[in-house]
């Protein structure tokens, strides 16, 4: 099921896909029996598919086709289409333990790597919001049950050793996107490389420093070899605050065409990371509606329950009786065994935040100098203003990668912030 689709692919444009979805009778009784009548609108601004939103009179929908290449760059850049194989397996699996926290599946067509899902409405993607200064209140607790569920159920704690590998097997084929994450998060803002690009001239200088700092290659390497080399549970892959849509009331995870088995500290990192950009960025928004301090206020508090509540939820997952071959429960019997156990989860959940620390701040650095940028900054127009903010968020990265020991805690990370808030950075320029 991950070769190569080629034969039956073809890129669906509007006419093309009216006719294929008349041709499936579900779709066709959800949106309403008259085809030509259904509104198709392409709306995908993400850097590697085509999605389109459907409306009939009757209801609508969400159509994902992948590309068979990197949609930002272009066809110089091929992709496997297979990735689409493995989001829908993703948003399969993320469904039975995180139910209603993803988008119901409603088709998928491997020849076509096409997949249509309920259309979420009034949703939007929480970057965008959170640009705006919006809050959401229902997000720490939805964020921290889907990663918690996702991700101690897929790990060793929650698996037999069987059952574990098995689910790495299945997403071992979805490398090509690991690839790009291990080139353009864990490499290329590193190095000089064609496709990097930052706010110049202002961030020249520090893009040099960035390029020469060897405490920083060595901390980048050792995270990149984490990511490579620790298939600990089912990621999502890119849990950033463009893969979550969200209204106050409701939040769903989508998007996890890059899931693979790998460290879980990236998934948690990830978000963390873009609640942290989404804070520094905030001061440099100042046309935004909404009062800018009080929304910082809550940005940073995010930050603390997301971590808070994530671990507080795993450890009562672990707790609750788990019985993956991870920690035999046969050798932790009796009140000692129980006491050394508990000890043992505290560390493990020391070090899971230790990771999560250095995959923050590697999503930090590769927004700012990598190829893929996020609107947080880039919708600052004025370019010192966001270079200002661009330095602030890589000052705070370049220590919790080198210095991670130096945040034991989420509130050192959330405090440091908070310092750095008016810190004036030297621009070059
Ligand atoms: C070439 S793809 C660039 C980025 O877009 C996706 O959202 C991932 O974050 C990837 O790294
Ligand atoms: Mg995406």
């Amino acid at each position: 099921m991950t070769g190569d689709w080629a034969g039956d692919y073809r890129i669906l444009h509007e006419a093309d896909l009216r006719d294929y979805l008349a041709g499936v009778s579900e779709l066709k009784a959800l949106l309403g029996d008259e085809p030509s009548s259904w509104e198709i609108t392409e709306v995908g601004d993400g850097n590697l598919n085509l999605v389109f939103i459907v409306k009939g009179a009757r209801g609508g929908i969400a159509v994902k086709q992948a590309l068979p290449y990197v949609r930002l760059v272009g066809e110089s850049w091929p992709l496997p289409l297979s990735r689409a194989h493995y989001e829908y397996l993703a948003l399969s699996r993320q469904a039975e333990l995180a139910p209603g926290l993803v988008p119901a599946l409603l088709h998928h067509n491997e020849a076509l790597a096409l997949t249509v899902m309920e259309l979420l409405e009034p949703h939007i993607i929480m970057r965008k919001g959170l640009v705006a200064a919006t809050r959401y209140p229902r997000f720490v607790d939805d964020i921290t049950t889907f990663m918690a569920q996702t991700l101690f159920f897929t790990s060793d704690l929650a698996l037999s050793a069987a059952e574990k590998k098995q689910g790495i097997a299945a997403f071992a084929g979805n490398h090509a996107l690991c690839k790009i994450t291990e080139d353009l998060i864990f490499t290329d803002p590193y190095r000089i490389a064609e496709q990097n690009r930052w706010t110049s001239p202002y961030l020249d200088g520090l893009a040099a420093e960035l390029r020469e700092d060897m405490d920083l290659h060595i901390a980048i390497s050792r995270l990149k070899l984490k990511f490579m080399a620790s298939p600990e549970a089912l990621l999502h892959g890119d849990l950033h605050t463009g893969s979550i849509m969200v209204t106050e009331n409701e939040t769903r995870v989508i998007d996890p065409e890059f899931a693979f088995y790998g460290p879980m500290g990236f998934d948690v990192g990830a978000v963390l990371a873009n609640l942290l950009m989404a804070y520094f960025a905030s001061s440099g928004h100042e046309r935004a509606p909404g009062d800018r301090r009080a929304f910082e206020t809550w940005l940073l508090e995010t930050v603390e329950q997301v971590w808070n509540e994530f671990a507080r939820k795993f450890l009562d997952l672990w707790r609750a009786g788990a019985e993956g071959d991870g920690y035999p429960v046969s050798l932790f019997a009796g009140e000692k065994g129980a006491a050394r156990l508990e000890a043992e989860r505290q560390a493990y959940m020391r070090r899971l935040f230790a990771d999560t620390v250095g995959f923050a701040a590697a999503k930090i650095i590769r927004r700012i100098f990598g190829l893929a940028h996020n609107i947080d900054f880039e919708l600052i127009e004025d370019p010192q203003a966001r270079a200002t903010c661009e330095a602030r968020a890589v000052r705070l990265a370049r220590a919790m990668m080198v210095e991670t020991a130096a945040f034991p805690t989420i509130a050192d990370v959330t405090g440091a912030a908070r310092k750095l808030r008016d810190w004036m950075p030297e621009l070059s320029g």
